[in-house]
């Protein structure tokens, strides 16, 4: 026959376009778009589906020490199960470097537990919490050259948090090399000078994570972030935003064309810092960092997901057990200082964002396509392979029905976590078919491939020509003047 597999019947949307088409797959790839194509091996009809590229989810936790030494729940076997059954076909979990740890170390560990166990493709992004010298000048340089071109730094966490000079170092060496530096924004001083006030008055309960990590802390860490990048001229994005105060200094920057890029996740779309108190330890549940806020930040959030404040909606999956190995490590008195941080959230990003997004009339499904799948491809070197549909591009599809309906349970879900933050909502339109590099990995409800049928996806250092860098710094340049 011509093909593997056909697509037929179903309504295509990229970042770009919506239009008719049926799929030609050949060896994985999309070999044909049109009407007609001929023969296949198999041929699933879409009709009344959506077709759609795989989402690309370009930030998650899985199978990860945190600082504080607790793994997450979910391995790369049900971390990318758990992606798969939510129409994800890409993710790019963390390489996660410990002070005193090699960054080569970190990479081949990540590596050798993910091959043998991912379901879908996937990439790294590093976290470099131990900017040495060496590091700096030799790992580093090497790594993205091997295509880790990204990478994760912190403002907060003791165990992680690098300092405004370290963070222009790791600024300097992405921009020289071409990788895309992401930072967790926070000020790490303002959480622990009101989390000592609060824990001294005996207020140590899940809801004081959220007046732990005000606004304030989160924007002031923000428009600093955001200064280093342009002194030096460096891309960067920021990762999780959820104050309104942070996403204006994002779009800011954007208007005056600085190389700076914002995301953000469902957990500010859908929960608030009010869910952080509920009875006993269930706040503990939506204890993340930062936290979520109120319903005029969540408006802001969707706001900012349609000016082009966010390029990226991931789910930063961060999933830990509500039991002795996960958020109750410190047992069931713990106070919010000693609650993991994370919510998971790989499996519902997709449906959540559909459902009340494109449902709702909130974004267009060209929207949708684009935050989900195309940009985080294009930002994070994955495209035109990834977040697209085009000849050429892996066959990686999500056949979306819009109109059918579940309510949320965990049981449903395919994750370790033992619970979601979102039991309980109804949510209009699901992926029927979940198809990477031509395999249907998700058909009926169920799994169809096996454990380590994902790929490695090698990327490549993108150089990003000079823009607004101040000329004082650059010595070829302007030597001497200005500033020096
Ligand atoms: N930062 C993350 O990126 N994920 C979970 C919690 C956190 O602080
Ligand atoms: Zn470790
Ligand atoms: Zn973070
Ligand atoms: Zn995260």
């Amino acid at each position: 026959s011509d093909f593997d597999l056909i697509v037929r019947g179903g309504t295509l949307a990229t970042a770009s376009e919506t239009f008719a088409a049926d799929i030609g797959v050949r060896n994985g790839c999309i070999a044909a778009l049109g009407t007609n194509l001929g023969t296949a091996v198999r041929v699933i009809d879409a009709e009344g589906l959506f077709v759609l590229p795989g989402g690309v989810d370009a930030h998650c936790h899985v199978e990860q020490e945190s600082s504080t030494r607790i793994w997450t729940a979910d391995d790369f076997y049900s971390g990318s199960v758990s992606a798969a059954f939510g129409g994800t076909t890409t993710f790019l979990p963390f390489a996660a470097q410990h002070r005193g740890q090699s960054l080569r170390d970190v990479v081949k560990d990540a590596q050798e537990r993910c091959g043998p166990k991912a379901v879908i493709d996937y990439a790294f992004h590093l976290i470099i919490s131990d900017p040495t010298a060496q590091i700096l000048g030799q790992e580093l340089p090497a790594l993205i050259q091997d295509g880790y071109t990204s990478f994760k730094v912190y403002m907060t966490y003791d165990q992680l948090k690098i300092d405004d000079r370290q963070i222009l170092d790791v600024l300097c060496v992405a921009r020289d090399y071409g990788a895309t530096t992401m930072i967790h924004a926070e000020n790490n001083d303002v959480i622990g000078w009101i989390s000592e006030r609060l824990l001294d008055r005996g207020y140590g309960a899940p809801k004081y994570h959220a007046v732990s990590h005000p606004r304030i802390a989160e924007s002031e860490a923000t428009s600093r972030a955001i200064q280093l990048a342009r002194l030096v001229d460096s891309k960067l994005l920021i990762v999780h935003v959820s104050a309104p105060e942070a996403a204006e200094a994002i779009l800011a920057a954007r208007n005056m064309g600085l190389k700076i890029y914002g995301e953000t996740c469902p957990q500010y779309l859908f929960l608030t810092a009010e869910d952080l108190d509920r009875d006993g330890m269930e706040g503990a549940k939506f204890c993340c960092s930062p936290p979520p806020r109120d319903a005029a930040g969540q408006e802001a959030i969707w706001r900012g997901l349609k000016n082009d404040t966010f390029q990226v909606f991931s789910s930063d999956h961060a999933p830990y057990r509500m039991d002795e190995t996960g958020k109750l490590k410190h047992g069931a008195g713990a106070t919010f200082k000693q609650i993991a941080n994370g919510v998971p959230g790989l499996e519902l990003r997709l449906a959540l964002l559909f459902s009340e997004g494109v449902g709702k009339g909130r974004l267009t499904l060209n929207e949708f396509v684009a935050l989900t799948a195309a940009n985080p491809a294009k930002i994070y070197g994955l495209h035109p392979r990834k977040g697209s549909l085009a000849v050429g591009a892996d066959a990686d599809l999500a056949l979306w029905d819009p109109k059918w309906q579940r309510t949320v349970t965990y049981d449903m879900l395919h994750d370790n976590a033992g619970y979601t933050p979102y039991e309980g909502m109804t949510i209009t339109g699901w992926p029927r078919f979940v198809i990477s590099r031509g395999r249907v990995v998700v058909e009926d409800e169920a799994l169809q491939v096996e454990r380590g049928s994902g790929s490695y996806l090698q990327r490549k250092p993108e150089i990003v020509a000079d823009g607004l860098r101040e000329p004082e710094l650059d010595p070829a340049r302007n030597f001497g003047a200005g500033l020096l």
